[in-house]
């Protein structure tokens, strides 16, 4: 049998990257996210390219009711989760704190932290009955130095660098391991949605670097599910060459 990786926010960037690298390992894939044609394009390139399965389950991970249904409806030939790749998540304008949209707070708090919590929630008793699973949480450099006008979003990054700690604690028991993965700029649809559609000055973000690929971090994080069992990355930084931190870049 094959092993099986859970992963939230396939149908774009790191998370669709993750599909089609774990895929190209031999994994069957559980492929989420809220837009259920990409997912459904997606299973149709895995499984003719790769010959694993692809499960697609489109649900939106702020919604809990909607997070344990689709867990708990897994048949049990997708239950024994190997791996769960936290994902799901976005950024939502960049203002200053006193003039940033507070729905927009919601809305990155509700994805990027309740959402974690729920999947996490909702997929961890098929790991502890089986005293066996890797959880890899996407942080970010946001995560470790806020910047001027990251504010929600950095904060939202620094809970899932401390919720990455306290579960790799409480889940010493079971012999679960627990990596927080932190990427630096990369190009994917995420400045796109951060700037609400807004394409150049999404694409301005990049403009002067060679920015992380989506592949560049789904290769990293593949890596991280490759060592023995009794090894653990718990906390793994990557970021272009042309990026120091969340604040340095040596643009051309
Ligand atoms: P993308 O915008 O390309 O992908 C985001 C994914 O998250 C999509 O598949 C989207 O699916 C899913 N998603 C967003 N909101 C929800 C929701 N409410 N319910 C379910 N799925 C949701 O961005 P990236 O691939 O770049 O980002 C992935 C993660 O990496 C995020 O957590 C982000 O914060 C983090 N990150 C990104 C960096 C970057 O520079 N790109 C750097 C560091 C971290 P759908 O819209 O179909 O629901
Ligand atoms: C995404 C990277 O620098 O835009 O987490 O916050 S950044």
């Amino acid at each position: 049998m094959n092993k099986i990786v859970f992963i939230t926010g396939a149908s774009s960037g790191f998370g669709e990257a993750c599909a089609y690298r774990f895929a190209s390992e031999g994994y069957d894939v559980i492929a989420t996210g809220r837009r259920a044609g990409r997912l459904e394009a997606l299973q149709q390139r895995i499984q003719s390219t790769h010959g694993v399965r692809l499960l697609p389950l489109d649900f939106d991970v702020q919604d809990k009711a909607a997070v344990f249904a689709a867990v708990q409806g897994l048949s049990a030939d997708w239950q024994e989760i190997d791996v769960l790749i936290n994902n799901a998540g976005l950024a939502l304008g960049r203002d200053y704190f006193d003039q940033a949209n507070m729905d927009d707070w919601e809305t990155m708090i509700d994805t990027n932290v309740k959402g974690l919590l729920y999947v996490s929630r909702a997929v961890l008793p098929l790991m502890t009955s089986r005293n066996k699973g890797h959880i890899i949480n996407l942080g970010s450099t946001a995560g470790k130095e806020v910047y001027e006008k990251g504010n929600v979003y950095c904060a939202t990054k620094f809970s899932v660098g401390a919720l990455s700690q306290a579960m790799r604690i409480d889940l010493l028991r079971h012999g679960i391991k627990v990596t927080a993965i932190h990427p630096g700029a990369a190009e994917t649809e995420f400045s796109l949605v951060r700037f609400k559609g807004d394409a150049s000055t999404a694409t301005s973000v990049y403009t002067g670097i060679e920015a992380l690929s989506a592949k560049d971090v789904a290769d990293v994080i593949y890596y991280t599910s490759t060592l023995p069992a009794h090894v653990c990355i718990n906390d793994l930084v990557l970021t272009c060459t042309q990026q120091a931190n969340s604040m340095y870049f040596y643009k051309k």
